[in-house]
């Protein structure tokens, strides 16, 4: 059998960026599952999603971060489910998570109450208060169902090492069911790192005066993955940039550097109501009306709903 390529960034990887220790049992995990749900005849994705920290000392005290709360990840991944895949969730440590994102910004003793009015005595129960809450158990209900089925694999990261290795080891695990993956990669990853060779062990001292920073760029991990490590899955990039007028451009230029199959265009400002798919071929503008919002239609439905139909159709030209 042939051995698989070993690229320049795999060598980069290894060398610059720690590896998990879990990273192996990880894989194996993420392989099993695959299988047994391609076995069971549904799709899979892995969804990653949140932004990753680059920590500035060994000893780390400061870390590079971003703006990404993984609302898009999280709602994406509940949209997958309801349109038949099992997910992968590869998420940051603490950004929204499905179906609980829908109480995030809630403080929990606000939606609680007792049962009776003297909540000291000793037959009162603590309760939810339907009147905060109102959707609790349709989305309970929803969330246990799927915790049952296994639909949802959580895996976190926490830094950007963790979340190159753990994503090498998604793609290499998802190879084993073909074209049947998709990966919808919405995490904000950071473009800028500093090895771990240049990194000072110790906190930056600022009575060293001001604080100048040389960071190296992160290697560009889309190219292994769509000619090495997953070669016939169905790969989704996400490109957002704050600078309207360069985003069509910068996408189609993923697509032609990456040869994957399609890029979801977003603005900061504008990414809850509006985004583009591009494909090689293809320019879809996907966007919400003020009575979708009114409705609280999201737009990853839209998002998921348009990728799962190009989905299909590339599985049929596969012949899978
Ligand atoms: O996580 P979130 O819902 O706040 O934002 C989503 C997003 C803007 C991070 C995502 O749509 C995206 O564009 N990710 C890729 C970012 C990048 O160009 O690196």
């Amino acid at each position: 059998m042939a051995e698989p390529r070993i690229s320049s960034i795999d060598g980069k990887l290894a060398e610059e960026f720690a590896v998990p220790s879990h990273v192996g049992e990880v894989k194996e995990k993420m392989t099993a599952f695959a299988v047994h749900h391609a076995t069971a005849g549904r799709r899979v994705v892995l969804i990653t999603s949140g932004g990753t920290k680059v920590p500035l000392e060994s000893r780390t005290v400061r870390f590079l971060d971003n703006f990404s709360s993984g609302r898009r990840g999280a709602s994406s991944a509940e949209y997958f489910i309801e349109s038949g895949y099992a997910v992968i969730f590869l998420h940051r440590h603490r950004s929204l998570y499905p179906y609980t994102r829908m109480f995030s910004t809630m403080n929990m003793l606000d939606a609680l109450k007792f049962t009776s009015d003297d909540g000291a005595s000793s037959n009162s129960e603590v309760v939810v208060n339907q009147q905060v809450l109102p959707n609790i158990a349709k989305v309970l209900k929803r969330y246990q169902e799927v915790k049952e089925s296994r639909l949802l694999l959580p895996i976190e990261f926490n830094t950007l090492s963790e979340y190159l290795h753990l994503l090498k080891a998604a793609a290499q695990a998802l190879s084993t069911i073909g074209s049947k993956a998709m990966f919808y990669l919405a995490a904000a990853v950071s473009d800028f790192y500093i090895p771990a060779s240049e990194m000072p062990e110790h906190k930056i001292q600022s009575s060293n005066g001001p604080l100048q920073l040389s960071m190296n760029m992160v290697p560009k991990i889309l190219s292994p993955l769509v000619k090495d490590w997953a070669p016939q899955a169905f790969v989704i990039s996400f490109k957002l940039e704050t600078d309207a007028t360069i985003l069509l451009d910068k996408a189609r230029r993923a697509l032609e550097t990456y040869r994957h199959q399609a890029v979801v265009a977003n603005v900061l400002d504008s990414r809850r109501g509006y985004v583009m798919v591009v494909t090689p071929e293809t320019q879809v503008e996907l966007i919400l009306t003020e009575e979708d919002e009114k409705n609280d239609v999201e737009i990853e439905d839209r998002i998921v709903n348009n990728l799962t139909s190009a989905h299909n159709k590339f599985i049929t030209r596969q012949g899978g």
